[in-house]
This record gives C-alpha cells, structure tokens and sequence, in this order.
C-alpha cells in the first residue's frame, strides 16, 4: 500500500470553491492539515508564493502544490480511485465522467450565481426584480437540472454514495438550502424547487452528508453572510 500522502489544505470555511476540496478530502479518508487564510486581509507573501492567485483553495500533496477547486478535487480523486468517480481508461469509466462532468458545467454554466444576485434583490425594495430572477432560477433548474437527476438515487448517475458530482456542486446547494432557511433567500425559491421531485430527492440527501456539512458552521456563517450581502445590496443601490 503506498504511503499516507501528507496534504495541507489553505482554505476557509466560508468560501464554497474550497468547501469543493473539504468534501473530496472526507469522502476519500484522507488525513490533511488545514491551514486558514483569511480573507478579509490582503494575502501575505507567503501565501502568495504558493498561490499567486492568492485564493483559496490550495493544496500541497507531498510537496506538490496544487490549485482551482476543481482541478484540487479532480486530482484528489484520481489519485485515490473511489466511489467518487470510475478511473480513466475505459469506455464505462470515460462515459460515467463525461455524464459527472457535464452536471456539473450545466450546474454552473447554466444556474451559476444566479442564486446569489437573488440573495442581493431580497429586499422589499427590489421584490418585483427579485421575483423575476427566482421564476427564471426555478426554470433554469427545471428545465436543465431536473432531466439529469432522473435517474439519481439518491446520488448522481444513479450511485449510492457521493461523487464528484455532489463534492463540485454540494457547497452551492448546502449554502442555497442554508441562507433560505435563515431568511437570506426567499421562501418561494426553496418552494419552487421542492417541487421539482428529482431535485428536492437529491438536494435532501445532499445536504445532510456527513462530508458536506462538517465544515459548515451555520450559527458563524449567517450573521458573516448577512452583513456581506447587505454591503453588497448597498453598493448596488450606490450605484
Ligand atoms: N476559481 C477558483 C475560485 C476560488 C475563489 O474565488 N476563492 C475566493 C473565496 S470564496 C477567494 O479566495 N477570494 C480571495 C480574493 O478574491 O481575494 C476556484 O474554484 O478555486
């Protein structure tokens, strides 16, 4: 058996690009240090060094280092063959990661932020725009998420366990399910899409993983999220 890898992980709780990395990690057992960048501060030199782009994620793996949330995960996974995605080298293999990868780019090409310029518009001021985003959120998923997950059960590609499917896009389904329940999102998102039966099924058993939730501090990161979402909401009414 190869040896344990030694990986560290710089990253931040609040941040779901990293939360991307946090999920791989727990899925596959790995043993990791975390080292926390903070944000709200220009990023030292050091950290720069490492990641010139100086965001997070960035993982060193015995000494390696390794960044993008995607890239971080993908890696990760293909190093350590798992439930999380078949192995390169097969027509079965390439068919299933071809099926992971396109969810996921019609997760973000398709619904993306839109979620996020909802949370902005959740103001009585800006209702009717805020309405408008939602239907239109609500038919995107519909129409472009809702066909994929026909076959879920209750995780992507009809697998039991999670995959690179939800490890790439539980961090923005956790937070969506988080901020309506805090009332950082309107009521009638979640509505709409707990009628959409593939998805309300597979977005239920998503956020209560083990994997998903164990670095969301929920009590830490409403309060944090609410004051960045009234800034932001103020610089656009600046505007
Ligand atoms: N495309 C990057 C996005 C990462 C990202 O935007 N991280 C944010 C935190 S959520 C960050 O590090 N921001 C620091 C900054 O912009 O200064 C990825 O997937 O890793």
């Amino acid at each position: 058996m190869a040896a344990e890898p030694k990986i560290t992980l710089y990253t931040n709780h609040a941040c779901p690009w990293a939360h991307r990395a946090h999920i791989t990690i727990k899925e596959l057992g790995l043993k990791y240090e975390e080292v926390i960048i903070d944000l709200n501060s220009p990023r030292p030199q050091w950290y720069l060094d490492i990641n010139p782009r100086g965001l997070v994620p960035s993982l060193n793996y015995n000494g390696q280092i390794i960044t993008e949330s995607a890239v971080v995960a993908q890696f990760l996974a293909d190093a350590h063959p798992s439930h999380l995605v078949p192995n390169t080298g097969t027509v079965d293999g390439a068919l299933k990661r071809a099926r992971i990868n396109f969810f996921v780019d019609t997760w973000f090409s398709k619904v993306g932020g839109a979620w996020f310029q909802i949370a902005i518009k959740n103001s009585e001021d800006t209702k009717e725009e805020r309405d408008k985003l939602v239907k239109d959120f609500l038919a995107t998923v519909e129409k472009e998420i809702e066909p994929l997950l026909a076959d879920a059960k209750p995780f992507f590609g009809g697998e039991e366990k999670v995959g690179l499917a939800e490890a790439l896009t539980a961090p923005f389904i956790l937070r969506i399910y988080s901020y309506t329940r805090n009332g950082l999102l309107p009521q009638e998102l979640i509505d709409g899409l707990d009628a959409l039966p593939n998805f309300k099924k597979w977005a239920a058993e998503v956020i209560k993983q083990e994997s998903v939730t164990y670095v969301w501090d929920e009590a830490k990161m409403i309060p944090a999220t609410k004051t960045r979402f009234e800034k932001l909401r103020a610089a656009a009414a600046a505007k």
